[in-house]
């Protein structure tokens, strides 16, 4: 058993003197986390400086005291979907496995802030999801009784009670799209997503973690082993690096970073478009999302409100907003809470999802031996960043596949054992 190693202690509490202190001094600049020399080789390298990259290094280092890792990005940390999604936690799934493994999610986000010593502004205040007619309201109920048999708290709601938790919304029978009850997961919330990326970079670093940003991977090297297909490293356009263990923890570019190490994986990708509106008073506590109209809407600490959709409905890697996205977006918006109509729009944005056939993630080992995935994250990875990232940990530091990942593995397509999350994967897609 390695001894675990001692992070770097970072500043971490100030009193208002100090404070006061190190602002005049101009001494409070200090990096979260640190640029090292790139090695020629690593014991594991990590492609992606995401969230589940992230933390996936993080993990190695704080569980398992395996800290000769380098996270590399062909960007800067956080600069893909980490960085690009409307920040929504939940765990509320409707398979067992997949409301399992995103309750422990939960669980690792609510003690994140306090593990990391970094505060990644987690507020729990209750996750809606509307259903207009029967047939939602009747996922809805089995979702809830799936989430209770696994010790998540959900119930199904009636229009009285959404009234209560969201005044604004009209829940009268006089509507387009009536409310006729809503899954109602009191630990689902948002959280600053930029701030969790950081800190796990910052963590990871600490522990000595090499994280380098602006670093493509160009291709991997997979050579020898009983079956001649073993992981030797990673070429990158800064020189090649030597790693016995290689992790595509990539979004959006997934499916072209396992070609290089000659896997094949059931993804496409698709653009999915967000928009953010100028502050307004804080009036919407819970997250509100609706399935029918392909929408879910969120206020932040600021005022702003976050909107988003379902994928857009071609697939292609345009990280660009449309126009066609806001009008539809602006229209379902306005059949739930007509009373934003004067708000304005600040900005809109998009991120990649790789959609797998059954709206479940790729985890663990593959045919290459040494290569693993942690791919596939359709609409709902950053929820799973943590959980992820200390199963991935597991998987590299004890040779074998944690229980709570066990259901994700790519083998599952070839044997015919998909796990089917459509109805709980954010909005209808
Ligand atoms: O799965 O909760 C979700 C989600 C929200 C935005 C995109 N996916």
């Amino acid at each position: 058993m390695p001894t675990r190693p001692r992070p770097r202690r970072y500043p971490a509490r100030y009193s208002a003197f100090s404070l006061l202190r190190h602002g005049l001094a101009g001494d409070h600049l200090v990096p979260a986390w640190r640029d090292r020399e790139l090695k020629n080789s690593y014991d594991v390298v990590i492609i992606g400086g995401g969230v589940h990259g992230l933390a996936t290094a993080y993990y190695l280092a704080a569980n398992h005291g395996i800290t000769d890792v380098a996270v590399l990005d062909k960007g800067y940390v956080g600069s893909g979907g980490s960085g690009r999604n409307t920040a929504i936690l939940r765990s509320n799934y409707l398979t067992p496995e997949g409301v399992r493994f995103y309750d422990r999610s939960v669980r690792l986000y609510e003690r994140l802030a306090a593990d990391l010593n970094y505060n990644v502004m987690f507020s729990q205040r209750g996750h809606l999801t509307l259903a207009h007619n029967d047939s939602s309201l009747r996922t809805m109920r089995w979702r809830a009784e799936v989430n209770k048999l696994e010790g998540v708290d959900s119930e199904v709601v009636g229009p009285a009670e959404i009234k209560k938790l969201v005044p604004y919304l009209d829940v009268s029978a006089a509507v387009r799209y009536p409310i006729l009850g809503a899954l109602y997961h009191p630990p689902g919330g948002i959280i600053r997503h930029d701030a969790v990326v950081w800190g796990y970079a910052r963590g990871a670093s600490g522990y000595g973690v090499h994280i380098h940003q602006n670093t493509e991977v160009t291709g991997i090297d997979v050579a020898g082993g009983p079956n001649g297909r073993r992981v030797r490293g990673v070429r990158t356009d800064r020189g090649d690096i030597a790693a016995s263990t290689v992790i595509n923890c990539t979004a959006g570019w997934s499916t072209l970073v396992a070609e290089m190490a000659g896997v094949r994986l059931p993804i496409q990708t698709f653009p999915l478009q967000a928009a953010v509106t100028e502050p307004v008073r804080p009036f919407l506590d819970a997250v509100v999302v609706s399935g029918s109209l392909h929408v879910y809407v969120s206020q932040t600490d600021r005022g702003e409100l976050v909107f988003g959709a379902s994928v857009d409905p071609f697939a292609g890697y345009s990280m660009r907003g449309s126009l066609e996205f806001v009008e539809g977006l602006a229209g379902h918006v306005l059949e739930l809470m007509p009373s934003l109509a004067k708000v304005r729009l600040l900005r809109q944005w998009a991120g990649l999802c790789d959609m797998t056939p059954d709206f479940s993630p790729i985890m663990g080992r593959t045919p290459v031996d040494g290569f693993l995935v942690d791919v596939g994250w359709g609409t709902y990875g950053f929820k799973a960043g943590p959980v992820s990232g200390e199963a991935m940990a597991d998987c590299v530091a004890t040779g074998r596949t944690p229980d709570i990942i066990a259901p994700f593995g790519v083998e599952r397509f070839a044997e015919g054992r998909l796990l089917g999350e459509k109805g709980a994967a954010a909005v209808g897609h």
